[in-house]
């Protein structure tokens, strides 16, 4: 009788092992998942796995502790539709025709997601795209309409607009991973682009995390009061620094009646950014906001040009950094449905921002420079069993490289006019497939909102030189190893002369290589002009 029972528990454990090795293998020939998780405007400096200084980021510091992280990831154009364009089509701005926010997306483009869903992938985008149409490729999509809004947004579907009450980074992962759990055919392998409003300006955080943020302080970057000597005509002129151009309103969420009764002059509008908040969601802001302003009141009248600038650099990364807050938490929601689900080996987790942003480097914020804090953008992979985790890996990658990537894990061929290289070397360690020496870059929505002159340039390990152009002709010279800040341009410093011939040359080859050219530096200023 015993051994009877005995064989009954072993055939049953045999078939469940066994029913357990037929899920794995097949998990293991179906192709790879692929989550594309990108937000708007995240700032490396503001993910602890790169920098611990401002926030915790625990979730999305699973990822490259799992995986992989890129210290040395870049933008070729960084603005957020025009980078949105390039991830898609694997090409640089000026051959996707994308070169900035205002111009709308050629569809007649070929986008990697197409060939995704004709080669049988499901293909989902969720949130944020900005691109002026629809994206093509996609069985589902619910799509922001424009930059859309924090609270109860507005979202373009296949059914029509729908507007959803609440708060977007939650309702952005709600969609994702309803359509995960409900709506996909399990079958199959995906594509889910799932991509976060947060943490883009006026930066309204979510209940949860402003009561929390609102309380905090930060410390200061070393180039918060740059004063740009070496770089008078260009980062000067632009329109982005703390000081001037954050408005006590609209950003940094002090009432207009506050700026009004303390007779303050606001450079930009005298607005707020609280209209899409219902009744309710208004009246638990003004519980924790209206405070600010009393406080604010007193502190006023005996500040200065650098404690007013501390202030409202302050007042900007509480706001900024609590949307970063749930962008995290949120993360962790659709990372823990992936090992729940047991699809954490075949499921490849991408983590990026359309661009960096300045957090007060250079008394800034916003982007749009080829400097560092808005070229670079965080970039962490984690893919089981292909990438060995923990590593982090300073090859010179880009957003342009995410077209080819996908298509290579997938199995599928890019088209000739792709422009990036796989990344598939680097994330399984063959590093000696590698070869790249240099990036490069080209920024053009000017004149526009923030001032930043057009210019393009070239990246190196070692240097970065940019050419800014149209209604100014001055170079940069940066030694990037020396001074990592690039405050110091070395353009006319005779020490550099030899270093200056050979990155103009680097220059002149890269534009040539990824088919750049005056020609169309010049036919995009016209078009621009037109619209
Ligand atoms: C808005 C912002 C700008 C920002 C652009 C582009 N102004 O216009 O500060 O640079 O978006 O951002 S706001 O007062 O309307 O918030 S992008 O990420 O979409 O390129
Ligand atoms: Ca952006």
């Amino acid at each position: 009788m015993k051994f009877v029972k005995l064989s009954v528990i072993f055939i049953f454990l045999a078939n469940i092992f066994s029913c357990q090795q037929k899920e794995k293998s097949k998990e293991k020939n179906q192709k790879p998942n692929i989550v594309f998780i990108m937000s708007d405007d995240h700032a490396y400096q503001a993910i602890s796995a790169y920098n611990d200084q401002l926030i915790q980021t625990p979730n999305i510091d699973r990822i490259a502790k799992e995986g992989m992280l890129f210290s040395n990831a870049s933008v070729t154009n960084s603005i957020c539709a025009p980078s949105r364009a390039v991830i898609l089509t694997g090409k640089h701005s000026h051959i996707n025709g994308k070169i900035d926010n205002l111009s709308k997306f050629d569809t007649t483009n070929v986008t990697f997601p197409q060939l995704l869903q004709k080669a049988g992938y499901q293909t989902a985008m969720f949130g944020k795209l900005h691109f002026g149409n629809n994206p093509k490729g996609f069985d589902e999509f619910k799509i922001l309409p424009g930059q859309g809004n924090y609270y109860n947004p507005k979202f373009i579907t296949q059914k029509g607009d729908t507007i959803i009450e609440g708060y977007v980074t939650d309702i952005t992962t709600d969609l994702t991973l309803d359509w995960m759990k409900n709506r996909r055919d399990k079958k199959k392998p995906f594509l889910l682009m799932y991509l976060h409003k947060a943490p883009h300006r006026a930066w309204l955080p979510s209940e949860k995390y402003y009561k929390e943020y609102t309380q905090k302080t930060f410390p200061l970057p070393a180039t918060l009061f740059d004063n740009f000597k070496t770089r008078e005509t260009t980062a000067q002129s632009a329109e982005m620094g703390i000081f001037k151009h954050i408005s006590l309103t609209n950003d940094n969420k002090l009432t207009p009646k506050t700026v009004k009764e303390l007779g303050i002059k606001e450079w930009s509008r005298l607005g707020e950014s609280l209209w899409s908040l219902n009744k309710e969601q208004r009246a638990k802001w003004d519980a924790v906001y209206k405070p600010i302003n009393e406080d604010f009141k007193k502190r006023y009248p005996t500040m200065n040009d650098s404690t007013f600038t501390v202030w409202k650099y302050q007042r900007y990364l509480q706001d900024y950094l609590a949307t970063i807050a749930s962008v995290d938490d949120n993360v962790g929601r659709v990372l823990d449905y992936l090992e729940d689900e047991k699809m954490t080996e075949n499921t490849i987790v991408v983590y990026t921002s359309d661009q960096g942003f300045y957090l007060g480097e250079h008394g800034w914020f916003d982007k749009r420079f080829m400097y560092n804090e808005s070229f670079k953008t965080p970039l962490l992979i984690k893919w089981p069993n292909k990438i060995t985790a923990g590593i982090t890996e300073d090859e010179m990658v880009q957003n342009l490289d995410f077209a080819q990537t996908f298509l290579e894990i997938a199995g599928v061929k890019a088209t000739k006019e792709m422009q990036g290289e796989s990344l598939v070397p680097l994330l399984t360690g063959q590093k000696n497939k590698w070869n790249r020496q240099a990036v490069y870059y080209h920024y053009y929505e000017y004149p526009a909102e923030h001032a930043v002159k057009r210019h393009y340039g070239i990246a190196t390990k070692d240097y970065k030189l940019i050419h800014f152009y149209h209604d100014v002709n001055t170079w940069e010279l940066y030694d990037s190893k020396n001074d990592p800040n690039e405050i110091n341009n070395v353009y006319n410093n005779p020490d550099y002369a030899n270093i200056v011939i050979e990155m103009t040359k680097k220059l002149k080859e890269i534009r040539i290589k990824y088919k750049d050219s005056e020609i169309l530096d010049k036919k995009f200023i016209e078009q621009y002009q037109k619209n």
